[in-house]
């Protein structure tokens, strides 16, 4: 059984304590294919650190870097990985492979890199057999690959329930001024 309790010295991670009085962060892993992703995955850091999520990021491929990439999905949950979201642009396998290895929840964050606008890493991700699943966000959909992640944490820890309710209720009052603004 977790227990949750925040310490002054740390401001921005909530600590995490299991029985033996090991410490654990929140940490999401955002990984992604190529550099060339990086704008995107900010999206989903940004989101994560909003929340107070400790985030790893990396870049590994399942082409190009296979056996980096099965060392990162076999160690992950060891490590205090807790979601994973992995970002990839084309024939988009590096979600599928991190699934395929890892006992952990993996959110496929497809990207629009090539010449069919993403629609080749949206259904290479999506598309996974059965067995292995993959939550798939949209195209370029940084932000709810965050926020989705979020949520699946929030399962464990209320804080960030509470929190993801609290942001819900900023949305809808953004969404309300716009409203007024215009409204006839
Ligand atoms: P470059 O810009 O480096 O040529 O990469 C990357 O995610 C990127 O969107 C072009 C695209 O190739 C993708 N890539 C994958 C994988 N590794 C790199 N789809 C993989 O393992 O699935």
């Amino acid at each position: 059984m977790l227990k949750t309790r925040k310490i002054s010295r740390v401001t921005h991670n909530i600590l995490i304590y299991d029985d033996k009085e090991r410490v654990f962060y929140m940490k999401v892993a955002v990984v992604m294919g190529s550099i060339s992703d990086k704008e995107v995955a900010d999206k989903s850091v940004e989101i994560l650190e909003k929340f107070d999520i400790d985030v790893e990021m990396r870049v590994i491929s399942a082409h190009r870097t296979p056996y980096e990439t099965m060392e990162f999905a076999k160690k992950a949950e060891d490590e205090g990985i807790e979601v994973i979201i992995a970002i990839a642009g084309k024939a988009a396998h590096l979600a599928g492979v991190i699934a395929a290895i890892t006992p952990l929840p993996v959110i496929g964050l497809p990207i629009k890199s090539s010449t069919m606008d993403g629609m080749d890493s949206l259904l290479s991700i999506v598309q996974m057999p059965k067995g292995v699943p993959v939550a798939t966000v949209a195209i370029n959909g940084g932000e709810n690959a965050g926020l989705l992640a979020v949520q699946i944490l929030s399962v464990k820890y209320p804080e960030l329930r509470n929190k993801f309710k609290e942001y819900k209720i900023e949305m809808a009052k953004q969404v309300k001024e716009m409203d007024a603004k215009v409204k006839k």
